[in-house]
C-alpha cells in the first residue's frame, strides 16, 4: 500500500552534513575490499520545529556502486540541498519529487528525504515504522559475515554470531573464496539459514562455479553479476537452482519492476539508500508484494540513524526473509544514538518513539566527525 496518511510539511532553514569516521569492531571484507572504519555522512534538516536526521550510505570509494562520500557531499550541498530550501515548505512525499532532476545520486537523496521525513515525523509525535506500514514490532536478524582469512576463520566467526543469536547468515563470496567457504559452513553448522552475497564479481562465464553452490540448498545467491547485467542475470537464473537476489541491480522502482519483469530476479533485497529513499523502497516492497515475490531488508553498515530506519521498514507486511538488521554491536563498539540497536532473541525492536525513534548522543556525533558544514536558507 502506498504511504496511507501524508505527513505535514515542515518548514526547512537549512541543513548541517558531517563527516563521521566510525571504526569498526573488525575489519569487513567483501569482493570489492576491506573496510576497517566507516566513513558515512549524517545529515541534520534544521526545520522551524524538531531537528530531523538522516544519514547517507555512501563508502568512501566507488566500489559498491558509483556513489562515494565525496561526490554525495559535492552533490548534497550543489545540487539537492538548494532544491529542497528553494521550496521552503517541503512534505517529505515531496522531497523526490524536487531531487529528481538530478540525475542518479540517490544515496544522498534518500539521506536528505530521511531527514525531513525525520523532522516531519518528530513534529506530528508519530513513529516511522507506523508511516511506513510496518505490521509488526520486531524484526528477524540477519547477519552478514565478511571473508575471512580462509575457511576455518569464516566457520569461528558464523559460530560467533550463531551464538549470539542471529537468524540467519549471509557469507560474502568471491571468485577463489566462494565453493570451500560455503562448504564449510554447511559442514559445520548443517541446516541453517544460509545464503551467499558475490556483490557483482562474477560473470555469465563462471556458471559452472555459480552451479556448484546449488548443492548447498541456499536461500539466495545475492548479486552475482555486475550492476547492468540484467539480462545475463536472467539467463544465469535459468541454471541455477539456487534463487537469484538482486541488489546493486535494483536502482528504483522501475529497475525493480524491469527486473522481475526479465526473469532476472526472484527475491529482491530492498536498501531504502541505494533506491534513493525510503519512500521509493516501500514503493519496491509494494510492488513485489503484488507479484508475490520475497523482499529483504538489506543494510550498509548503518549508524544508529539508518538501522532505527531499516527496522521500521522491515517490519512492513512483504519482507518475509530475514533482513541484514543486525545489532549495532556487530559493526561498533560506539554508536552515534543513546539507545543503538540490540537484539534479543534473534529480533531487532523497531523503535516507537517519534520519527525514527532513537535518540542522537551529541558527543559520540561530535567525536566521530572529521568535517561539517551547513547550508542555511
Ligand atoms: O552488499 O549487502 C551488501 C555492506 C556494505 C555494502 C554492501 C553490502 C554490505 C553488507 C553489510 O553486506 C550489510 C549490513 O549492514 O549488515
Ligand atoms: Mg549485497
Amino acid at each position: 500500500m502506498p504511504i496511507a496518511h501524508a505527513a505535514a510539511p515542515v518548514d526547512l532553514e537549512g541543513f548541517e552534513l558531517r563527516v563521521l569516521h566510525i571504526p569498526l569492531v573488525s575489519p569487513f571484507t567483501t569482493s570489492f575490499g576491506t573496510e576497517t572504519v566507516r566513513e558515512v555522512i549524517v545529515v541534520r534538516a534544521l526545520t522551524a520545529g524538531p531537528d530531523g536526521w538522516g544519514e547517507i550510505v555512501t563508502q568512501e570509494l566507488p566500489l559498491y556502486s558509483s556513489e562515494y562520500t565525496r561526490g554525495a557531499w559535492d552533490v548534497a550541498q550543489r545540487c539537492l540541498i538548494p532544491a529542497l530550501l528553494d521550496a521552503r515548505t517541503v512534505a517529505p512525499e515531496q522531497a523526490a519529487d524536487l531531487l529528481d532532476p538530478f540525475v542518479g545520486h540517490r544515496m544522498a537523496k534518500a539521506g536528505l528525504e530521511l531527514a525531513v521525513l525525520d523532522a516531519a515525523l518528530r513534529a506530528e509525535g508519530r513513529p516511522l515504522g507506523e508511516y511506513l506500514g510496518a505490521v509488526r514490532d520486531r524484526v528477524p536478524s540477519g547477519v552478514s559475515v565478511g571473508i575471512q582469512r580462509d575457511p576455518a576463520a569464516l566457520v569461528d566467526a558464523v559460530a560467533g554470531y550463531l551464538d549470539a543469536g542471529y537468524v540467519r547468515i549471509k557469507i560474502k563470496i568471491k571468485p577463489g573464496r566462494d565453493i570451500d567457504d560455503t562448504a564449510a559452513v554447511r559442514d559445520a553448522f548443517g541446516s541453517i539459514p544460509l545464503q551467499v552475497d558475490a556483490n557483482s564479481a562474477y560473470a555469465l562465464a563462471d556458471l559452472d562455479t555459480l552451479a556448484e553452490l546449488d548443492r548447498f540448498d541456499l536461500l539466495l545467491i545475492e548479486q552475482p553479476l555486475r550492476e547492468d547485467d540484467l539480462v545475463d542475470h536472467a539467463a544465469l537464473a535459468q541454471r541455477l537452482r539456487t534463487p537469484v537476489c538482486l541488489d546493486e541491480s535494483i536502482t528504483s522502482a522501475k529497475a525493480a519492476s524491469d527486473a522481475l519483469a526479465l526473469g532476472a530476479a526472484s527475491v529482491i533485497n530492498i536498501k531504502a539508500g541505494r533506491v534513493g529513499g525510503y519512500l521509493e523502497a516501500v514503493q519496491i516492497h509494494d510492488l513485489c508484494r503484488d507479484a508475490g515475490v520475497p523482499v529483504w531488508c538489506g543494510g550498509m553498515i548503518e549508524t544508529g540513524i539508518g538501522r532505527a530506519a531499516n527496522a521500521a521498514l522491515a517490519a512492513l507486511p512483504g519482507f518475509t526473509l530475514p533482513g541484514d538488521v543486525s545489532a549495532s554491536d556487530r559493526f561498533y563498539t560506539r554508536d552515534i544514538v543513546t539507545e543503538p540497536a540490540v537484539m534479543r532473541d534473534g529480533h531487532v525492536a523497531v523503535p516507537t518513539g517519534p520519527g525514527l525513534g532513537v535518540e542522537i548522543d551529541p558527543v559520540a556525533l561530535d567525536d566521530f566527525t572529521v568535517e561539517r558544514v551547513e547550508v542555511r536558507r
